[in-house]
This record gives structure tokens, sequence and C-alpha cells, in this order.
């Protein structure tokens, strides 16, 4: 067992005088941490109790005088430490939400990890078996554990190099001095750098030159995770939490892809999205009526620019309440009959909802008030916001009737007899997002104040003929299940924002003397680093002080909000349509939200550094939080973009596996057509895109098997050089091909790093021998991105490219075979139907090429060609040698 050196005693005193400035020093001294006693240990588990020393801290209320440690070596390379309150009473992360994983334990000697315990005060290391080199290290700080704050820190080694604890917009690789990452669901409008975003995910990765561990700190609190040199420039990583238990799993690499790997085995491995949701996606807020959207699907057939799915956002509802229609703008035949002529086409339709219900006389909000699953406050009544349509209220995803009742909702709605038949599902808001601002005491004049729902545009008069669409002067009757006739028309003055009787109390504010137990929930002692005009927890969504059903505290769950929404919101996609794997884009995300659902990146900006940025983004959800179906809005969402910045997306963006132009109402339509120059971008990254979707779909699949990033940073690839740690302007689209697309504001010049490995210039397959230093890619044109084809890599790909990802589905295969500096080359192809939940038909080959001989095993139960696949050609480049040989088939 480890003692503490006196040396460090006595920085953490200097620390704490730092962090807890305003503490008084009597009891800053009293901050000494825990003694451990009881210890038990079996074959593959050490338990032991914790208690306080002297009388406690106290430094944000009471400390929890014992505590339970539990420390299970679950397999080789996850070891499992629990410390929490003795009584195992304290909230933690509800097994429906995030289900723990099995394991059968293991050996402590046959692990990659190892604990080792110091007894008074309480500290512990993690190390790797192999090295002896300490990962985890809390030895000489004194762990906190009060009632709504918890502080336990680590030393790390300078200048570390810390990958994840998102959601954030920062750089890829964290900063490391005097940074603090809060984790608080936010609706953060405009993803400021430095600040808590949509999602919450409590992870790290580290990377040293002698492997690289993870880090999952399993709480869904509130929290700061605080990087920095502290005293005498020692660097640490420090948790501020303020509630739940401390849940670590610690994963021991050693390589970077193995963290990934050994992470999704907990969180669960990403599900598999169907083909066509890897076509290109056009969206827009504030498409104003049917017209718009079916002149747009035209406009990009006419301009010859691919569009596999067209979007609408919640300009389609009623008073953009959800699970209403405009009657007016989007009648429901002209509805069907987009849906209708899409689908003609093979073409695909994406639809809106928010979780927010508007307290509106209609069928979504009089069901949910019958089977009570709307949030309430304390006294009773129910639980007021403002968003779009006006009030509304907010499900609570852990009521028994939830379920049903969302599944029902939306099978109703979007059923193709009664509703509109959508192919996938976009939800937003669900951080939950609201407008009214703390406390909230009358949502409907925060309503009126800030004018939802919004006087609606006028509907056009269609100004040509749309050819497949019937009679536009027809004044067709409404039909289906959407709201009732008097519903039917916006009202012309949004200042009055319709509001029944309430049964319950009337505007009580939400804690008063006589409720003192709230005042911590709705303000805790220890403030974390919440973004936004205040920083008040509960400021814009839904408060934490109220209650779900099996008693849990939004101050607890809030972070799981979007995660639950996802879940049930995918058992409905999954009963509209049983056998088709589901389609669902969300914005707020918790760890394991990939087992559901892909993310988009939220609203940025048409800003050439939001454009940059979007490539770190996609890396944090695509290979350290396991959502791969990940992508920004591109060429931005907010401000105005230009041809030149929505260029340069439109190629980038291509290499993301969710590729959606989407923008904001307030910002003038960007679609590719707009512009020459993003019209020919579009059309080539399309194409090359589409000729090498097969390869990002076997990508997607390996991924959702075992955790395999899809998309990887150049450290995954090359975790032995220094130099690619930071780089988050370059990517790897699979793990063959690295992306380096032109940073710079309007220029056509991008330095590029080549690490010292062989690669070929994906466009004239030239070699590019690379020793690890930049290379210059001048005159690259707006409508190109620089891409190379590592050597060693068999890459399938479509021979040619085509409209839609059905018609891409028929063309034949080439392989292009990059011979790595051994002159050998691998690579895969997983091909199914595409839709199906099991697949179908499917294949999946692995090829490999050594000594002018190519071979392919087959795993799989069909003939390749009886799962769609023929491959006509295969061409072969050598170093020195470009393309030397190439036969048809
Ligand atoms: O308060 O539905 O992030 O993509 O266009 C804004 C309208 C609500 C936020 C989403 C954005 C979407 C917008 N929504």
């Amino acid at each position: 067992m480890l003692t503490v050196l006196p040396g460090l005693v006595v920085q953490f005193i200097v620390t704490g005088c730092t962090l807890l400035f305003t503490v008084t020093a009597a009891s800053k001294s009293k901050c000494n941490g825990y003694s451990v006693y009881n210890i038990k240990q079996s074959i593959f588990q050490l338990e032991a109790n914790l208690q306080l020393i002297g009388e406690g801290c106290g430094i944000y209320g009471p400390d929890v005088p014992r505590l339970a440690l539990s420390v299970t070596y679950e397999t080789d390379t996850r070891l499992h430490v629990i410390i929490q309150d003795s009584e195992k009473e304290r909230y933690q992360v509800p097994t429906e939400v995030f289900p723990r994983p099995n394991f059968a334990g293991v050996d402590p000697k046959t692990s990659d990890l190892v604990f080792s315990l110091t007894e008074s005060p309480f500290g512990f290391t993690v190390s790797r078996s192999s090295t002896g080199e300490v990962l985890f290290d809390t030895r000489g700080t004194a762990l906190i554990f009060e009632e709504q704050y918890l502080r336990l820190q680590t030393w790390l080694p300078s200048g570390p190099n810390i990958y994840g604890l998102g959601e954030h917009f920062d750089t890829f690789r964290l900063p490391t001095d005097n940074y603090t990452r809060t984790l608080w669901a936010r609706d953060s409008d405009g993803v400021p750098y430095g600040e808590n975003l949509y999602g919450s995910h409590p992870v790290y990765f580290e990377h040293r030159m002698g492997g690289t561990h993870g880090v999952l700190l399993l709480n869904s609190n509130g929290m700061d995770v605080k990087i920095d040199r502290v005293s005498l420039g020692r660097q640490n990583l420090e948790y501020n939490i303020i509630g739940g238990i401390l849940d670590l799993y610690f994963f021991a690499g050693p390589d970077p892809t193995h963290v990934a790997k050994q992470y999704a085995d907990v969180v669960g491995r990403p599900a598999m999205v169907p083909y066509w949701s890897l076509g290109f996606h056009q969206c827009r807020f504030s498409y104003r009526d049917w017209f718009e959207v079916a002149e747009v699907i035209a406009n990009y057939s006419s301009a010859g620019i691919p569009l596999e799915t067209m979007w609408t956002d919640i300009d389609y509802m009623e008073h953009r309440s959800v699970f209403s229609l405009d009657q007016l703008r989007f009648p429901i035949e002209r509805m069907r009959e987009i849906v209708h002529n899409l689908h003609k086409a093979n073409q695909r339709y994406i639809l809106m909802v928010d979780p927010a219900i508007a307290w509106q006389d209609y069928e979504a909000f009089n069901k949910g008030l019958e089977l009570d699953i709307f949030l309430r406050n304390q006294d009773g009544s129910l639980h007021e916001g403002v968003v779009w349509p006006g009030v509304t209220v907010f499900p609570d995803w852990f009521h028994v009737n939830a379920s049903t009742y969302w599944i029902d909702m939306i099978e109703k709605n979007f059923n193709p007899e009664t509703g509109i038949d959508i192919d996938g599902i976009w939800i937003d808001m669900n951080e939950p997002a609201s407008m009214c601002d703390f406390p909230c005491t009358d949502a409907g004049k925060q309503a009126r104040k800030l004018g939802v729902p919004p006087d609606p545009p006028p509907p056009r008069n269609p100004p040509r003929h749309l050819p497949g669409y019937s009679n536009l002067t027809d004044d067709s009757k409404p039909e289906g299940t959407f709201l009732k006739e008097n519903h039917l028309l916006y009202r012309q003055n949004a200042s009055f924002v319709y509001k029944p009787k309430r049964d319950a109390v009337a505007d009580l504010p939400r804690w008063n003397a006589s409720t003192p137990h709230l005042k911590g929930l709705l303000f805790p002692h220890y403030r974390i680093r919440n973004g936004g005009p205040t920083g008040i927890l509960s400021d814009k969504t839904v408060h934490t002080d109220v209650m779900h059903m099996n008693e849990l505290m939004e101050y607890d769950v809030h972070n799981l909000y979007g995660t639950m929404m996802s879940s049930i919101t995918r058992q409905a996609m999954l009963r509209r349509r049983p056998d088709l794997k589901p389609f669902i884009i969300t914005r707020s995300t918790f760890a394991g939200a990939g087992r559901h659902v892909g993310k988009w990146l939220g609203d940025n900006a048409a800003r050439w550094d939001h454009y940059r940025s979007s490539i770190a983004g996609m890396l944090n959800f695509a290979s350290i939080f396991q959502i791969p179906m990940t992508g920004s809005d591109v060429c931005g969402f907010k401000l105005a973009t230009t041809d030149k910045l929505c260029a340069r997306w439109t190629t980038l963006g291509a290499f993301s596996p969710f590729y959606r132009n989407h923008n904001h109402d307030e910002a003038p339509p960007q679609e590719f057509y707009r512009w020459p120059l993003v019209t020919e971008a579009a059309k080539y990254a399309i194409s090359t895109r589409y000729r090498l979707l097969d390869y990002l779909y076997t990508a997607l699949h390996q991924q959702s098997l075992d955790g395999t990033p899809a998309i990887n940073p150049l450290w995954y690839i090359y975790p032995r050089d220094k130099s690619t740690f930071p780089i988050d302007l370059q990517f790897f689209y699979g793990n063959c091909i690295m992306v380096s697309p032109v940073t710079e504001e309007n220029s056509t010049k991008v330095d590029f790093y080549v690490p010292d490995d062989l690669f070929y210039d994906f466009e004239t397959l030239e070699s590019l021998r690379g020793h690890g230093d930049f290379r210059t890619a001048s005159e690259v044109p707006f409508n190109r991105i620089p891409l190379h084809i590592r050597g060693g890599c068999i890459v399938p790909l479509r021979v040619e490219s085509a409209n839609t990802t059905t018609e891409l589905r028929s063309k034949d295969f080439e392989l292009l075979v990059a011979l790595g500096p051994d002159g050998t080359a691998t690579g895969q192809l997983y091909v199914d139907d595409g839709v199906t939940i099991d697949g179908g038909k499917k294949v999946h080959l692995n090829f490999s090429y050594a000594q002018g001989n190519l071979t392919s095993s087959v795993v799989g139960e069909v003939d390749p060609s009886e799962a769609g696949v023929h491959i006509s050609s295969v061409r072969v480049i050598g170093e020195g040698l470009g393309l030397f040989h190439s036969h048809e088939l």
C-alpha cells in the first residue's frame, strides 16, 4: 500500500486556496478526506468502507460521513470503481436509461489495469500493469463527498493529450491550462466556444506515448471538469459535481481504437443507419409552404444535384404546435403528394418533432393530460415552459405511460393512411429547451413578450406549375387526424395565447419560505459554469425542482432528457415500420445515445471558424462518444453564407457520415443550386461521396458491431506520431482516406500534415511519400477537397455515382488497391439490403493483396452477387509506379 508524500499534502492546501478562495480558512483545513476501513477482497472485487476524517469540510453543504467503495475487475481491460454513500440510496444513472454491461469478472493478475489504495487519507491509483505507468492518481488530495457537491481529482502528466468531455465546440485535443468543461444540457444557440452545449458525455480519452486509456464518469448531474496546471505547475483534472455518485469506468486500451471499442462495450454500440440516410439531405427553417418545399425538390432535380432526402422544420405545424399540421400552408393532400412524388423518385422525407407540447385544446395536449404524462410542479400544477407555439408542457419520459403516449402520437400523425408517411424523424429542443426566463412565473406573459407563436408568412401564390403535382388552385378539404377545424388557421393576433383554465393552483413561486427543501435543487451552493446570461440551472429549461415519476428529480436527470426522448422515438419509429432500421437525428444526447439515434451538431453559423470546428465536433461524436451518424449544418445555420464558404463546406460535409445542408429562418436561403460555384462543388462532392458510400457503410457497420470508429483523428492511425496529437483540421474518413480541406477564408492553399507513410492522391493516384512533415496543396479550387488514400488499403468504390442511393446500389464496384510501403494491402466491403433491421441478404468480403495476388474471402450466407456485389475492375497503385495494373474482371 502506498503512503502519501508530504509534498503532495502541502500542494493540496495551496490548491485548495486558489480554487476556493471564498471559503474561510477554518472550513478549508477541515477537508481531510476519508479513511478506509473494513476492506474485503474476493476473487475479482474489492469492497471497503470510507469514514470521514474529522468533522468534514462542509464547503457546499453537509458531508456524507460514511461511503462505500467497490472496485471490480470486470474484464482484462476494464476496471470499475464506485464510491457512493454507504446506504446506497443516492441517485445514480437509472439502468433503464443506461443499462450496465454484463461481465464475468477477471483475476486482477491478468488485468491490464491495477488498482491500488492509500488508506488514510483515502486515495487511489490506476496503473497500466505492463508498464507500471500511473494513469489515474487521486493521492494527496482529499476526496469531498457532500450532499450536493463531489470533488475528485487526478494528477496528470504535464501537457496531457485529453479528448472528449463533451459536448463542446472547442479544439479536439482539449486545452489543459485553466480550462473548464461544464456538462449541463443546454440550448446553446450559436454553439459558443468554451461553454456547455446540448449534450453530456462525461468521458475522456488520454493519450500518451505509452498507450491510450479512457475514463468514463457515469454521472448525469451537472458538473465542471477542470483541467489546469495548479501550484508548481503540476497538471491535474478535477471533477466538481453537484450530485449523484462517483461511478468510474477505466479502459486500458492500449491503442485508441481499443479504448473506443472498450468504451462502446459499456455505453453500447451505435445503431446501424439505413443506407439511404447516407445520401445528401436538404433542410431549412422557414420553408413557408408546401409549394416551396416541392419547388426546392424540383430545383435540385433541374440543377442535376442528387437530393436523397427533403426535410421540413417546425414550419409544417399549425402555429408550430407539435403533432399538428398547418392546413393552409401544408395541407395534407399536398404533403402526401410531396411524399408520394419523393418516394416515386426513390427520395425520402423527414419532419421535425419537438418534445414540448402546446398548452392548447388539441389531441396531443388532451391525450397527455388524460394519461397524466406531463411534468408537474411540486404543488401539483403543470410545469410550463415557452416554446414555439407559446405556453407548453413537457412529457415526463420516466412516466409509465409516456412511451405509449409518444408511440401513439407518432404512429397516428405519421401513418400513411391518416397522416404523413415520413421516412425518418428529427428531434430538436430536447435539452429540454424553453424560451422562458427563470423563474418563469408567468409563461403566458413571456410568450406574449417573445411573440410566440409568431405571425405566419402569407402563403404564396404558386408561381409556376411543378411537374407531378395536381391542380394547384384546387382548394381541397383538410382530412386526417390533425387539429380540429377551429384550430386550422393561425391566429392573426399573436399577442393572444390560448390557454384553457387550469384546475390546479394559480401561479406560485416555485419555492418560498415554506418549501426550503426545493431551494437547494434550484440553487445548489456550488455553481457550475452553466452558460447563458444568468447561469441559473433552470433558466430556459425545465426547473430542477420538478419531480419525474419514480421520484426522480430534474436536478439529477436533466442531462438524460434528450436520450430518453431518443430511445422512445426509436421505439415509435419501429412501431410504424417494424422491419426497417429507424432513422432519427437528435440534438441532445447523453453517453450511450448512439444506440438509438444520430446527432447533428446544432446551431452553428456561416463562419469560417465554425466550418473548421465542425471537424472537431464530428470527431468527438464519431470517434469518442460512439455516435458516428453525425455532421454539422453544411454552409452554416445562422448568418448569410457566401458561395466560397458554402462551396468549401459542401465538399467537407460530404466526408461526414451525416450530410445535410440546413439554415436559419433569418438567413438567406442556401440550397446548393443557388450559386454556380456551389453547384459545381455539390456535384463533385456528392459524386465522390456516393462512389465511396459502401466504404462508409462498411465502416459504420463495423462500428455498430464492435465500436471501431468509422471516422478517425490522425492520431488514432498514427498513435506514436506526436505531431498528429493536436491535429483537428484533417481526419481519416473510414481509416483509409485522409481528408485535408482548405481551411483559411477565401484561400486556395492548404498546408497539410503527411505522416511517415505512403499515400496516393485520390484523383491523380500519384504517390506521396510522407516523412512526418507538412506539404502544401496550392490552387485547390473551391469545388475540390484534397483527399489521399493511405497505402496498405483496398478501397471498394462504385464505378460511377448516381442520382439516388437506390440507383447507386445497382452499380458495379471497382477495387482500388493502394499498396503500402511493403507492397501489400487489405480492405473490406460489407453489403446488405440497406434497410431491414437484420440486413436481409448480406455479405462481408475481406480483400488482401500481396506479391501480385489479390485474394478475397467471403463471410456471409449468400453469394456476393446475390447481395448485389459485382466487382468489375481492379486497379493497383504502388509507389513510384502510379497506376501499374488495372484490369476488368
Ligand atoms: O429555437 O426548429 O437547432 O436546427 O431549425 C430554434 C427551428 C428551434 C433549433 C434547431 C434548428 C431548427 C430550429 N430549432
